[in-house]
């Protein structure tokens, strides 16, 4: 470990004073220019996590996803790409709060992280670190960079720009694959793309039967889908990137990208619907770190119809279950979904009622979801925004892959399935959510279902939903139960949020303090658009 004169040194040069942080819901994610402290802490912190995991690389990534250009954050990815261990938030959270207050306190802190974590720091690791395409990435980096200096024995790596996804597998890979295997974005891309070669394969398509509008919020994903697809033929002429500024700082998720879309329910800017009905039209929408994707169509009347993350996650039940049946596996595999709080209520429903599939709910958070999802064989998981992945058990995998070996003399059907089934746990990045990915493989669910996107919007119907912001003067004061579903504090607010929901038709509302920005959130739905805005309009005031 450095010595005490050389880190104060650094400290001194990047970290300011007087800011009290915390590391919520997907990091520490704040205003960029009262970021250089927690990005110094960030890299210590880093460093601790992999000498303290025998030296395994861990990964950073520097981002506000969606948030405005001013904002940055930065997260801590585990060696097998999932979200930092939740016992060590509280470390990440302490240490910043320590090197805010002064020099003598972050020393000390470290001093005890190390002590009671039993941290050998003469031993070697390593760090990867990627950031989004923000201005204030540059600076914030070199702050991170000092951070991990504290340990000299520690390697890093820095990709330079990345999508989130891309940082996580990398993340993944550098610690599951040998030395001599190159880390590299190629290897991203002929991860997916090799999967994608098999769906055409199985599909016998020569082009893509689509037109794909892409909206890459001005951001990294921009670049980085361009750079994918323009590796294979059968993409040609079929897609268009709008949005794929990323060079203009001020423009990343204005008036585009998923966040805008999901919350408006619009089309975003640089998208425009054709004249004509065209049934095999298909825009997406990324956000800011393209590890988020929403798709949308306008029906024949010229109606804007939004396919969210539980469309997705519905799209791939019904599609895995037709798998499972047809390759004579559903007794043998367990599939469930996880949604939050915010998914309609139309789309639990389906699963559960039609689908006969079962549903859990967790608070919102993509660590949250993931962490039930493992628990199932085939775990499906999505935001209703957009974020999410399906991952798929060590077990199930070995099932398939003995399967195959002996199954290739029975019926075509149910070798093609567990063929299908094959591709699809490579054609997905099982480490987190990914816009890139995520689009790879609902294009090849509708290839393989030869539906388009009307198709998978009409197996069922959205209860219409608002979600709006209340600005309060202390959010902490929100807290929750039941999976964010019901309020536990201010006391009797959710009987008089209860009350409200009674009084109108098939309604669900609740309050939940936002863990990326300071204001609570107040999701709405009922049977009618207007029903819907007044039960949210309503249940705004009482929370004001
Ligand atoms: C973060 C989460 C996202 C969640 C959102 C909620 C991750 C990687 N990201 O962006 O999943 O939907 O926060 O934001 O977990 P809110 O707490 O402000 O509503
Ligand atoms: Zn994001």
């Amino acid at each position: 470990m450095l010595d005490g004169e050389t880190l104060k040194a650094l400290y001194e040069k990047h970290c300011k004073h007087g800011f009290k942080y915390s590391y919520g819901t997907a990091g520490f994610r704040y205003k960029a220019d009262i970021l250089d402290t927690v990005m110094f802490t960030t890299g210590v912190l880093a460093g601790l996590r992999s000498l303290h995991l025998s030296g395994q690389t861990v990964g950073v990534m520097i981002t506000a996803s969606h948030n405005p250009p001013e904002d940055n954050g930065v997260k801590i990815v585990e060696p097998r790409g999932e979200m930092l261990e939740q016992s060590w938030e509280k470390h990440a959270t302490q240490l910043a709060n320590c090197a805010s207050e002064s020099y003598a306190s972050f020393a000390t802190n470290l001093e005890e992280l190390v002590k009671t974590l039993k941290i050998d720091t003469n031993r070697s690791g390593g760090i990867a670190v990627a950031r989004d395409s923000r201005e204030s990435g540059p600076r914030l980096l070199e702050a991170f960079e000092a951070g991990v200096q504290a340990f000299p024995t520690l390697r890093i790596r820095d990709y330079g720009i990345l999508t989130t996804p891309q940082l996580h597998f990398l993340t993944s890979k550098t610690n599951e694959f040998p030395q001599n295997v190159e880390k590299d974005e190629k290897l991203y891309y002929n991860e997916f793309l090799s999967a994608w070669d098999e769906i055409t394969t199985i599909s016998g398509i020569e082009a893509l039967p689509f037109e794909l509008k892409i909206d890459a919020a001005n951001g990294i994903g921009g670049p980085k889908i361009s750079a994918m697809l323009s590796q294979r033929q059968v993409f040609k002429n079929a897609y268009e990137v709008s949005n794929a500024d990323w060079q203009n700082y001020a423009a990343l998720n204005y008036c585009c990208g998923a966040d805008f879309v999901k919350t408006n329910q619009k089309l975003p800017h640089g998208i425009a619907v054709g004249e004509t009905f065209n049934a095999r039209r298909i825009n997406c929408s990324f956000d800011g770190d393209a590890d988020r994707i929403v798709f949308y169509y306008n029906d024949p009347q010229g109606q804007f119809k939004l396919l969210d993350g539980d469309k997705m996650a519905t799209l791939f039940a019904k599609f895995f279950q037709q798998l499972l049946r047809s390759s004579g596996l559903q007794k043998d595999v367990e599939m469930g979904v996880v949604q939050t709080a915010y998914a309609n209520g139309s789309s639990a429903n389906y699963l559960e009622q039609v689908l006969g599939v079962s549903v859990k709910c967790t608070s919102t958070g993509v660590k949250h979801l993931h962490h039930e999802a493992v628990k199932f064989d085939i775990g499906i998981y999505f935001e209703a925004n957009g974020h999410g992945t399906v991952v798929f058990s060590s077990k199930f995998v070995e099932l398939l892959n003995s399967k195959l070996a002996t199954d290739s003399q029975s019926s075509p059907e149910s070798y093609n399935s567990l063929k299908l089934l094959s591709v699809f746990t490579r054609l997905i990045n099982q480490t987190v959510g990914d816009a890139l990915s995520d689009m790879l493989a609902v294009l090849a669910v509708l290839l393989v279902l030869q539906w388009t996107p009307q198709k998978w919007d009409e197996e069922y119907t959205d209860l219409p939903n608002r979600l709006i912001k209340v600005v309060v003067p202390d959010r902490t004061l929100f807290k929750t139960t039941n999976a964010e579903r019901q309020l536990e504090s201010p006391a009797n607010l959710q009987q008089e949020i209860d009350a409200l929901v009674s009084k109108y038709d098939n309604a669900r509302s609740f309050v939940r303090a936002s863990g990326t920005e300071d204001a609570v959130r107040v999701y709405a739905e009922a049977a009618s658009r207007e029903q819907a805005d007044e039960l949210a309009a309503m249940v705004g005031k009482l929370v004001e």
